[in-house]
């Protein structure tokens, strides 16, 4: 099933969809900023370099990872977690550029969460081929902050299911310069990332880069 929803302009032109009960797509919102966006994210990668994970069941995850910000999300046998070290480097993450933190803010405040103020970024950087299975977002301790996403790169299909892992899902596509918003029921939906196409993109080449904020504490 494919999502096919009426869309709203906003005051400063932002195409705005709402998918679910308190998730929005922002169309396009990051294309101004992208090339800054790319030269941040080399930076935070030179000092936290992407990885694989592992999860507690063993597997290692398809997609890199990274973080910026107070707190990183890391899996390893142990479980998933947030941490205030990288556990490569025994280091703090890298600082959460101002850049990031505005565009997140921003984005939130568009679709009526004020003050939200993210503690973490999450950078998953998608090969060709590479997935994220389906899953919840619940390592954070405060579920009414909303998760604030943004896609960069190659397109990817966003699968939104429901509360339960058997409910059904919608696809969603996410194109470069997308933000999605996840509030209230929507933010402890199971979600995940079909393998992703073959494809160039001008500024990103092979990859999909997904940044997403949180507030982890
Ligand atoms: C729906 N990332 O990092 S972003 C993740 O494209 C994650 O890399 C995906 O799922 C990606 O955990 C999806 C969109 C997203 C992020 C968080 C959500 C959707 C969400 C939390 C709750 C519900
Ligand atoms: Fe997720």
């Amino acid at each position: 099933m494919n999502l096919d929803l009426f869309s709203t302009t906003t005051d400063d032109g932002v195409i705005k969809t709402q998918i679910a009960e308190q998730a929005w797509h922002l169309a396009d919102l990051v294309h101004a900023q992208d090339e800054q966006i790319k030269v941040l994210l080399r930076e935070i990668i030179q000092q936290a370099p992407l990885r694989q994970m592992v999860t507690p069941g063993g597997q290692l995850m398809s997609v890199s990872m990274t973080s910026c910000g107070d707190f990183g999300w890391v899996s390893d046998q142990a479980g998933y977690r947030y941490q205030s070290l990288d556990p490569r480097s025994n280091l703090p993450w890298p600082n959460m550029p101002a850049l990031f933190k505005t565009l997140a803010k921003e984005a939130a405040e568009k679709v009526g969460f004020e003050n939200f103020e993210p503690d973490s970024c999450l950078i998953n950087c998608y090969a060709i081929g590479t997935r994220l299975s389906l899953h919840q977002d619940k390592n954070e301790v405060d579920f009414s902050h909303p998760i604030v996403s943004v896609s960069l790169g190659l397109p990817a299909t966003f699968l939104f299911g429901g509360l339960q892992r058997n409910a059904p899902q919608t696809r969603l596509a996410l194109q470069h310069g997308d933000i999605v918003v996840w509030g209230g029921l929507s933010r402890l939906a199971y979600h995940g990332v079909l393998p992703l196409a073959a494809g160039e993109h001008g500024l990103f080449g092979q990859q999909r880069i997904n940044l997403t904020f949180r507030k982890s504490h």
